[in-house]
């Protein structure tokens, strides 16, 4: 009789074990299936705006919609998603709303493309840039990015 005690108590720890593993697989998917770099270029002094190059690979078997970027440790900053796209000749961005990411898909910010622009931000080279990423569904993703200086950003726009 005891020994069937034990087996029950086993089987319900081996339960509640495998629940946990199971709750908490479905709450870190989110950020290890979704990866984010990137870099942000240095602004030359007197600059008013700054800019921003995510890459977002999706691994994840759902769409991903970026809706806002916060700067979690400047208040008076701001972010906004823009794309550059040329109308008769002459190159225009236009403020996005939001930034799907296809399920297994990819998405890389680039000068001339989608990028971010800041405002209220002084960005030197060497320093590190905090972005809080804002998700259709609620999600954020906090994330570090480099400032580069405008001749390494150069050199990662050729070279990939
Ligand atoms: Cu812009």
């Amino acid at each position: 009789m005891s020994g069937r005690v034990k087996v029950a108590g086993l089987v319900s720890l081996v339960l509640s074990l495998l629940l946990v593993s199971t709750a908490y697989q479905v709450q870190a998917d989110p950020a290890v299936q979704l990866q984010v770099t990137g870099y942000a270029r240095e602004m030359p002094p007197g600059a008013v705006m700054g800019a921003a190059y995510l890459t977002l690979i999706n691994g994840s078997p759902r769409a991903r919609r970026l809706q806002k970027v916060e700067l979690p440790d400047n208040v008076q900053a701001s972010a906004a998603m823009h794309t550059t796209e040329e109308v008769d000749g002459v190159s225009r961005m236009r403020p996005l709303t939001e930034i799907a990411v296809a399920e297994r898909g990819r998405l890389e910010m680039r000068p001339g493309a989608t990028h971010l622009m800041l405002h209220g931000v002084k960005l030197k080279a060497g320093e590190l840039l905090a972005l809080r990423l804002v998700f259709a569904d609620g999600e954020t993703l906090d994330l570090q990015i480099p400032v580069r200086s405008a001749v390494s950003a150069q050199h990662q726009h050729h070279h990939g």
